[in-house]
Order: C-alpha cells, then structure tokens, then sequence
C-alpha cells in the first residue's frame, strides 16, 4: 500500500510511519516541522532529544523500510499539497497535521486564530484536493475524544453517531453526537467532522474519523531501534499530556500536579497502539462509504487522581493539588465504546506498572534535558 503521513515527524506520526515502513508498505511523510518551530517559540523543547527529519528518515531507510519526506504545510499550501497527491498517488492518507495541544490554542488571539486557520483550513485543502486528484484515496483522520464532551446525559459515548428518538415523528435516526468542545483546539476537531460529513455526502469521500484519547508513553518497538528513530517526549504545561507529565515529574523530584480534585475522567491509548490502531483502520478499508466511518481510538478510561496514586506510589513522589487552569468540569464519569476498532484486531495494552516504569527509565536517562521552568507554564481559561 502507499500511504502518505501528513504531519508525520510529529509524536502519533512518526511512529505510525514506521509501523507501515516496517509492514512493507510505501510511506512518504509530509510536514511543515511546525511543532518543532513551536519548541523554539514556547523555549521548549522534547525531554528525548529527536534527530532532524532528514536524519530520521535517512536512519528509518536503513534500519526499518521505504520512508521519504516532503516539505509542505497543508493549510497554506494547497498547491504543493496537490502535487504531492497527484504525483504519489496512495491508497491510504493519514492526516495528523494540526496543532494539537488544548492549552496552546487557549493561550490568546493569536494563538487561537492559528489553531484554527492551520486545522480547519488543512482538513479543507486535504479534502478539496483529494475529490481532484486521488478520489479513491482512503483518508484516516486523528479526532479526539474530546468532541464529545463530558455529559453523561447520552449514557455511553457510542462511536461518533448518537441514536435518537424524535418526538415529532417518534422515529428513530442517527445523528452525529452532539458537538461540545473543552478548548478552541478540541473545537476545530468538532468543525473537522462537518467538513468530513459535507464531503462525504457530496463526493462520497472515503473517511475514517478516530477519536483518539489521551496518548500517553514514547517509545514503540520502531522507534526504539536507534536514537536517530527516538520519538519527542513532551513534558511542559503546554504540550505534555497528563501521565506523560506525571511520570517526568516523578523522575524529577518535582510534585505530580494534578489539576483540581483530580476527579476528571479521560480516555487514554499507549502510543504504540496509536501506531497500531491506525495500522488496523487502513488495512480494514473495504467498507462503502455511505457514512464518515468513526472508531474511538482508546484503550481504557482513568481518572486524574488515579494516575497521581498510581506513579506517586511507584516512584515515591508526591501528589500535588494546583488550581485547574481549565475551565472543565471538576469531576466526571466517562463511558465510552471502543467495540470498533476491537472488531478490526484491537487488543489494547493496558496501563501497568512494568510500562510506566520503562517510561520513567526513558526519563531518568533524559533528566539533564529537563527544562524545570516549562513544567507548570500552561495557560489559564
Ligand atoms: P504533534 O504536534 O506532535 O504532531 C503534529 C505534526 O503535524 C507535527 O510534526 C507538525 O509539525 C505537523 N503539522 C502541524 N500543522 C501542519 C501543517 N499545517 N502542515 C504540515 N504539517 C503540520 O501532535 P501529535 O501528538 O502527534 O498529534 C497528532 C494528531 O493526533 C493531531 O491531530 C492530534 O489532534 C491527534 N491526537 C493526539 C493525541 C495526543 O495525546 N498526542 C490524542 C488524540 C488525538
Ligand atoms: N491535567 C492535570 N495535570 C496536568 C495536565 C493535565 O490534572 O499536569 C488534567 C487536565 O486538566 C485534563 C486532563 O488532565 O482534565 C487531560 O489533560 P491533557 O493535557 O493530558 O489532555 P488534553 O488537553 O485533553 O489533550 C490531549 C492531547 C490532544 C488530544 C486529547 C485527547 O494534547 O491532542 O486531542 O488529549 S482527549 O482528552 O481525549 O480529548
């Protein structure tokens, strides 16, 4: 198969363009290196030290299939993003590329207006340039859970459609889950799935949607082959998610800074099932795309303080309570389906001990790259 990554030097992309490498297939990258430009702009930087593209991709030749890479930005260069689907022609299409972090699109204008041009403009071009050129193309989009919200209203969050009864008619439908957005970034994904569903319904664009939970973890078996093959660790306010944050923390000496009572209930994936799930999304693509298909991409749901306890006890640190920066609900139940992707293969790793130990070995060796003034710089909404 021939997939194209977009925003594949990024951490859920680089190591899912390994893992199709290593099965064999043809993968060309493409990226604008902006999250690494965003290091730079935030004084942050990845706790692992990452080679440059072309290092990575050079090492990845060698040591693990057919990688390449090109330099393009898929929100302001719709041109260069045509000519790369006309010329290379896949058959799968993972789009990656946006700006990820909630707390970056919530620091300001400006960065909220970039969270929202970059996001919603890509997702356009992508989707106006693939019905041009590659029609037949497959596109794999990375959601997140964060679409749906945290109202327990609707019972368990069902995969992206919600059955309803209409009073009026007293007849059942499905409708997309009712959008509702924590932050401007979780919003573009909510605007993503509209332009998903008009191109669908018009153009019959093949779609898979996967509402992704909270990645946590670094390393996959690609990855760890060689440094030049590392994958970026993000630990700041900003970038770092939770239990990757929790787990540096420890590895510190620094408290473990759980947001409020901790009470909030989030889904979460290792980052080699990302790789794994995405794998198994594109290889099951014989399905009529009568509807964008929609999998939540989790393996299980924690809560907040229940991370805390878990790394606090194993490392013997401590648990620290900050005001929540975020406006969130402080506490929250989360039922969720993840029967979709477990139909295709599916077997998610689950949180241990023994991974988040080998997680804190990665952070201990990486200690003296430990910005300690970026551990509690997030924003506040
Ligand atoms: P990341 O920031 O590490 O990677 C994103 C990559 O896309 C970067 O390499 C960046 O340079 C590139 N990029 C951004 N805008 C681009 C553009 N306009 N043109 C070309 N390249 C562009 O983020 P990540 O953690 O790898 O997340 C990847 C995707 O998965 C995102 O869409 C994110 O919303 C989704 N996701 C991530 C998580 C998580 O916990 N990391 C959870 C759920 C969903
Ligand atoms: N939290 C803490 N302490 C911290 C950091 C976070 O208590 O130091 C809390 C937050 O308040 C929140 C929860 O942990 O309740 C999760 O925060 P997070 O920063 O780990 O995750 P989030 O901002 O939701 O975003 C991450 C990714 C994003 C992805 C999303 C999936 O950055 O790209 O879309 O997870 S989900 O949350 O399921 O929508």
């Amino acid at each position: 198969m021939k997939i194209l990554i977009l925003g594949g030097d990024g951490f859920c992309g680089w190591p899912t363009a390994l893992r199709f490498a290593a099965k064999g297939h043809t993968v060309k990258i493409v990226d604008n290196l902006s999250r690494r430009k965003i290091d730079l702009e935030l004084s942050s930087n990845s706790l692992i030290p990452i080679a440059s593209i072309n290092e990575r991709v050079k090492c990845a030749q060698k040591l693990v299939g057919d990688i390449t890479f090109e330099m393009a930005d898929v929100a302001t260069q719709p041109q260069e993003l045509r000519s790369i689907l006309g010329s290379f022609q896949p058959d799968t299409i993972v789009h990656f590329a946006e700006q990820r972090a909630a707390p970056y699109s919530m620091i300001a204008d400006r960065e909220r207006r970039y969270s929202v041009d970059n996001n919603v403009s890509g997702t356009h071009n992508l989707c106006s340039a693939i019905v041009d050129l590659c029609p037949n193309a497959h596109l794999i989009h990375l959601g997140t859970m964060g679409v749906y919200g945290y109202t327990e209203a609707f019972g368990e969050i069902p995969e992206g459609y919600l059955n309803i009864k209409i009073n009026q008619t007293g007849k059942d439908a499905d409708i997309l889950y009712p959008a509702n957005p924590g932050s401007v970034y979780h919003m573009t994904k909510c605007l993503d799935q509209l332009i998903f569903q008009f191109y669908n319904k018009n153009w019959a664009l093949k779609v898979t949607d996967l509402h992704q939970g909270i990645v946590w973890g670094a390393a996959t078996p690609e990855t760890s082959l060689h440094h030049d093959l590392a994958n970026r660790f993000d630990y700041d306010g900003i970038y770092g998610t939770v239990l990757n944050r929790f787990i540096i923390q420890a590895a510190s000496g620094n408290d473990l800074s759980v947001y409020g009572t901790g009470g909030q209930s989030r889904a979460f994936i290792n980052i080699s099932d990302t790789a794994e799930c995405v794998y198994l999304a594109a290889l099951n693509d014989d399905f009529t795309p009568e509807k964008v298909r929609i999998f939540n991409q989790v393996a299980e749901v924690q809560t907040v303080s229940a991370l805390a306890e878990m790394v606090a006890n194993l490392f013997n640190a401590k648990v620290g309570y900050f005001e929540n920066p975020r406006k969130e609900l402080a506490e929250n139940k989360l039922f969720v389906t993840n029967r979709g992707l477990k139909s295709l293969g599916f077997n998610p790793i689950k949180l241990s001990e023994k991974l988040v130990e080998e997680v804190k070995v990665l952070a201990d060796q990486n200690s003296m790259n430990l910005n300690k003034h970026n551990l509690n710089n997030s924003p506040k909404w």
